[in-house]
């Protein structure tokens, strides 16, 4: 078991850059955390309270309703350690400046990260938790 090659790769100086810059922009009153109130304006109109959630379920490690810099950081290492690129953490996060929702990048269910990599590899589109399946639609006989 275990992600093959087992190389890890951590987020790059400039990506990280790009990260704290984003964290800022939330962190509307630059106390270095983000709360939920925060969060809420970040998204706006829009599901605003949808996306602050799952924000928050998976970025706020110890749950205490307030996202810090270093958390924030850790997630997005995490997000590599899952086999997604950099290049992806950095269009989701134009994206989101643009508006677009809070993507769900942990999967809540069990699985091991081979499957996780395999599902991230062969499902660009937005497939919803619990949807996703192993099936061989491409195997022809
Ligand atoms: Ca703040
Ligand atoms: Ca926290």
């Amino acid at each position: 078991m275990g992600l093959c090659g087992a190389k890890r790769v951590l987020l790059s100086e400039s990506t990280k850059e790009t990260l704290t810059e984003f964290f800022a922009e939330i962190d509307k009153n630059g106390d270095k955390v983000v709360s939920k109130e925060e969060a809420m304006k970040f998204w706006g109109a829009r599901f605003a309270k949808v996306n602050m959630q799952n924000f928050f379920a998976e970025v706020d490690e110890d749950r205490n309703d307030a996202i810090t810099e270093e958390e924030f950081l850790a997630f997005w290492q995490q997000v590599l350690d899952q086999g997604y690129e950099e290049s992806e953490i950095l269009e989701e996060l134009e994206n989101m400046r643009q508006g677009d929702a809070w993507k769900k990048w942990v999967k809540d269910n069990k699985k091991t990260a081979e499957v996780e990599f395999f599902e991230v590899r062969n499902s660009q589109s937005s497939a919803e938790d619990g949807t996703v399946r192993l099936s061989r639609r491409d195997s022809k006989s």
